[in-house]
This record gives C-alpha cells, structure tokens and sequence, in this order.
C-alpha cells in the first residue's frame, strides 16, 4: 500500500460525509466521496475543501457521482444505502440495501482489486456478508463497523452511571450489530477490574438494555434518518487503525471460519487490526450462556442468507 492512501468513501450522506471530514482532519489520505445524486458529494467536497484555510492545513478531498472515482482506491468506506425510519428494524432495511451493495461490491471488485473494505450499510452483519461474497476478497479485508459503535455506547451509558471518564473503561460486545448483539460484563473492564465488579446483576442489565435500544432511541429522537456523529467516528479511528498499523484490538464484524466453532458467517468478534485489514480473530474464553447467545445471534442471521440471493 501508498504510505499515503487513496480512501474512497461511497455514500456521501450523514455518516459518509461526517467520516469524509474527520479523516481529512486526520490528514492520512486522499479523500474522494461519491454519491449516485448528481451534485451531492461535489457539493460537500467543495464546502469542506472551504474549511481548509480556517483549520490552516491543505488536505485533499474530491466529490463526484462517478463511481471510477475509487480506482485503485487503498480503503473503501462503504455507507451508500438507505437508513431506518422511526419503528423500522434493521432487518426490514434488508432487501433494498443488499441489492444496492451488491452493485457497489461489484464496482469495487472491478475498480479497486486490492483494497480494504469497510462496511457500514445495515443491516450490518448481512451486508457485510454480501460484500465478502460479491468481492470475493479474502476474509481479512471485508471489516464490518458496527459493534465498536455498540461498545462505545456500552462505554458511554457505564460512565454515566459510574460517573468515570470513558476513557477508563474497555467495553466488550460481540455479536451481531443490533437486536443480536452481546455486551459482555466479564469481559468490559474498568482500570483492569472487571465490570462485574462495580456493579450488581441488575444494574448491569439495565445498561445492557439501554445499549441495545440506544440506536433506536436515536432514530426515534431524530424522526429522520440515523445516528451519524458515533458511527463516524467509529469509521475514522477503524480507518486510522488500518493506515498508522495500530495492530489495535477493536469488535467487527468478521468473517468466521473455525473461530467460536462457526462457519462462513460474518458476525461481531474483537479483532486485531493492521494494515493488512483484519490480522488476527481473538477467540474470548466465553462461558457455557455467553456461547450459547453468540450461537443464537449467527443462527438468526444465516437464516436471513438465503433471502440476501448472492
Ligand atoms: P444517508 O444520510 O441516507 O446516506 C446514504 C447515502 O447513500 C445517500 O446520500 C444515498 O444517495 C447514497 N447512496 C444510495 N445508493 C448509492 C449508490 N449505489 N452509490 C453511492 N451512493 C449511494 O444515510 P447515513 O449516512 O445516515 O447511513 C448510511 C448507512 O449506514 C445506512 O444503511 C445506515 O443504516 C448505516 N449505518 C450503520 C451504522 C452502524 O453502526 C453499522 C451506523 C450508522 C448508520
């Protein structure tokens, strides 16, 4: 790879142009953004390109609707598709964005051969399995962001409720991304010292609970579209992971073959990640109960595979 790369972001909606801008912040690449709307992506290029005097630093960013724009592109940051309306599950997103990914995933296979895929249309899990299957690509780069969002949000409710920095606490989900994910109390710690410790059975439910409602609550707040400030977040400090070879540990959505005694399944797992995408799959000594529920969140989304139709 360049030692300064090409990130192609597609989708140039809340979360796409929200991560556009924090890695031109960042400066660790050359940034393009496109977008089917004619216009879109220019538009907030041009605006963000508009910044770069007020923050004094020339970054380089480019928009368009022409998907040739991720030629030979390093990382592609997938998020074109449609969001959750207000009562809408992931679940229903399911048919209009898989088919939508699947011509995507063929424009990248075609154009950028070589790169590193991140995946953040939802429903996650499924479209990060429609890429994977569509590319082609080895499992190491097809990296679903979905649960470090969750864990983030696990983070952030735990700090809430212990008064704490959030930088103190390692949260851990795993799982799929939405109604199935884990956030896993035995394995969150806080300074080293388990959550378990902190807090008793109930209150740890109840953030449990709180966790897995939090985009919901968003969306219902918002009454349109889906978080964007979190997940874009989440994308830039995967992005940067993969460019500075942070070799960081972060939950994604990965193909499993083996790992966890699972089978051709992307699904939420800590990862090591580096420049060559996803570097190691760390397998959590889990308990009897936690297996069982990751178990059941793979079970739940291979049966949704066969109405994805790769
Ligand atoms: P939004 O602001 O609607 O942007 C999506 C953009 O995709 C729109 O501008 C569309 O025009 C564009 N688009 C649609 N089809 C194509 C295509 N074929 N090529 C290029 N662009 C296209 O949504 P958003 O940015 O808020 O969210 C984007 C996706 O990410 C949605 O599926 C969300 O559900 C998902 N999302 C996932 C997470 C996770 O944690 C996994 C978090 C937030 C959003």
């Amino acid at each position: 790879m360049a030692s300064f790369m090409k990130i192609a972001i597609i989708g140039a909606g809340n979360v796409g142009s929200l991560t556009a801008m924090r890695l031109a912040q960042e400066n660790i690449g050359d940034i393009f953004l496109i977008d089917v709307v004619k216009g879109l992506a220019q538009g907030k290029s041009l605006d963000l390109e508009d910044a770069r005097p007020i923050l004094k630093y020339d970054y380089n960013i480019q928009g368009t609707d022409d998907v040739n724009a991720i030629k030979d592109a390093d990382i592609i940051v997938l998020t074109a598709g449609l969001t959750r309306k207000p009562g809408m599950s992931r679940e229903e997103l399911l048919g209009k964005n898989a088919q939508i990914v699947k011509g995507v995933s063929l424009d990248i296979k075609k154009l950028a051969a070589d790169s590193l895929v991140i995946v953040v249309t939802n429903p996650l899990d499924l479209m990060t399995y429609v890429v994977l299957k569509t590319t082609a690509f080895s499992r190491n780069r097809i990296l679903g962001m979905g649960i470090s969002l969750d864990a983030a949000r696990f983070a952030n409710l735990i700090a809430g409720q212990l008064n704490i920095p959030t930088a103190e606490i390692d949260a851990c989900v795993i799982g799929s991304h939405g109604e199935g994910m884990l956030p896993l109390s035995r394995f969150t710690s806080i300074k080293g010292v388990t959550l378990d410790e902190f807090l008793d059975q109930k209150k740890i439910e109840d953030l449990v609970k709180r966790t897995l409602n939090r985009g919901a609550e968003i969306v219902a707040s918002l009454g349109s579209g889906s978080a964007y400030f979190a997940p874009s977040a989440a994308v830039a400090s995967l992005v940067k992971a993969i460019v500075k070879d942070e070799k960081r540990t972060l939950g994604l959505c990965a193909c499993l073959n083996g790992e966890y005694g699972l089978q051709d399944v992307c699904i939420g797992v800590p990862c090591r990640i580096g420049k060559a995408g996803i570097e190691n799959i760390v397998e959590l000594d889990l308990s009897v109960k936690e297996k069982e529920a990751l178990l059941e969140s793979a079970a739940n989304l291979k049966k949704q595979y066969s109405s994805i139709a790769i």
